[in-house]
C-alpha cells in the first residue's frame, strides 16, 4: 500500500520489508484544461449525413506544467539545478536574467549524476486520467553528492497565461520504484508514496507550487511534502519564471 501523503507530512523512506528507499523516480501526474464547452468527435460520417453518428465530449487544451529540483547544501545554499533544457537563456533569456546570478542552463541531469529528469511534457492527460506520470525525476540516494543536504520538488505552469491551481483537473506526484535505467522507466513495481494535490482555494492566482523536499535527517533521507503555492509571474514575462520560484524556495524553506 503506498502511503497517501498530506500537506505538511514527512515520512521515512523506509520500505514494509525494513529496507531503505534508494532507487525510485518522483512523477507528476496531471490533466489538460477543461474548457467548460462540450466539442463534438464525429464516429461515422453516414452516407451523405444518413446514418451519422457521434458524441459529445469535454473540450480540452494543452496544459504545460514543469517538474523541477534544486538540490541546497547543509546552509541552505543552492548547489545545483534540475530543470528542463529548454530553460536555457536562449529562449528564454529573460527567465534568469538578474534574478539568481549564475543560475545555470537546463540540463536532464544533475551534476553528480544522482537525478535524471526525463523529457518535457507540454499538454497533460487528454481524455482523463492516465494514472501515468507525465514528467519524471529518477532519483538514485547512493550517488547523491555528500554536499547535499535537501532537494526540492516543485511543478510551474508554463502554458497557458493565467491559469493557476485552482483550475487543475488533477495534479499528484508519486514516488516510486521502477523497473529499467535511469533515463528509461519501464514499468513501476512499487507506489511507495503519493501525494495529490488538491484543489484548494488558496490555490487560485497562484502558479507554482513546492510540493515537497528529500532532507537529510541523522544520517537519513526523509521526505516532506510541502505543498505550498506561490505567484511566479512579475508582471513583465509571458510565461512561467521559473527563477521565482527557485528565490522563493531559497528565502523562505530553505534554512
Ligand atoms: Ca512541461
Ligand atoms: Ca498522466
Amino acid at each position: 500500500m503506498a502511503i497517501r501523503l498530506e500537506k505538511g507530512q514527512r515520512i521515512n523512506l523506509e520500505k514494509t520489508n525494513g529496507s531503505k528507499l534508494e532507487k525510485f523516480f518522483v512523477g507528476c501526474n496531471w490533466g489538460a484544461l477543461k474548457t467548460g464547452r462540450k466539442v463534438e468527435v464525429v464516429d461515422s460520417e453516414g452516407f451523405f449525413g444518413i446514418g451519422r453518428k457521434s458524441h459529445w465530449v469535454d473540450e480540452e487544451v494543452d496544459l504545460d506544467l514543469d517538474l523541477s529540483c534544486i538540490m541546497l547544501d547543509e546552509n541552505g545554499n543552492l548547489v545545483d539545478t534540475l530543470y528542463s533544457p529548454l530553460y536555457n537563456g536562449r529562449i528564454y533569456p529573460v527567465h534568469f536574467a538578474n534574478r539568481i546570478p549564475g543560475l545555470p542552463k537546463g540540463s536532464d541531469w544533475s551534476a553528480d549524476r544522482s537525478m535524471y529528469h526525463t523529457p518535457d511534457d507540454t499538454e497533460g492527460d487528454k481524455g482523463g486520467d492516465d494514472g501515468l506520470d507525465n514528467e519524471i525525476v529518477t532519483v538514485d540516494l547512493t550517488k547523491v553528492n555528500s554536499r547535499i543536504h535537501q532537494i526540492f520538488f516543485f511543478l510551474d505552469v508554463f502554458s497557458p497565461k493565467g491559469v493557476d491551481f485552482s483550475k487543475i483537473p488533477y495534479a499528484a506526484i508519486r514516488m516510486c520504484e521502477y523497473e529499467g535505467s535511469q533515463t528509461d522507466v519501464k514499468r513501476v513495481t512499487n507506489v511507495f508514496a503519493q501525494y495529490d494535490i488538491a484543489k484548494e482555494s488558496e490555490y487560485a492566482g497562484k502558479n507554482a507550487l513546492i510540493l515537497g523536499k528529500l532532507y537529510r535527517h541523522n544520517g537519513e533521507w526523509k521526505f516532506a511534502a510541502i505543498g505550498d503555492a506561490h505567484n511566479h509571474s512579475d508582471g513583465k514575462l509571458p510565461n512561467s519564471n521559473l527563477a521565482i520560484t527557485i528565490q522563493k524556495i531559497l528565502t523562505s524553506y530553505a534554512k
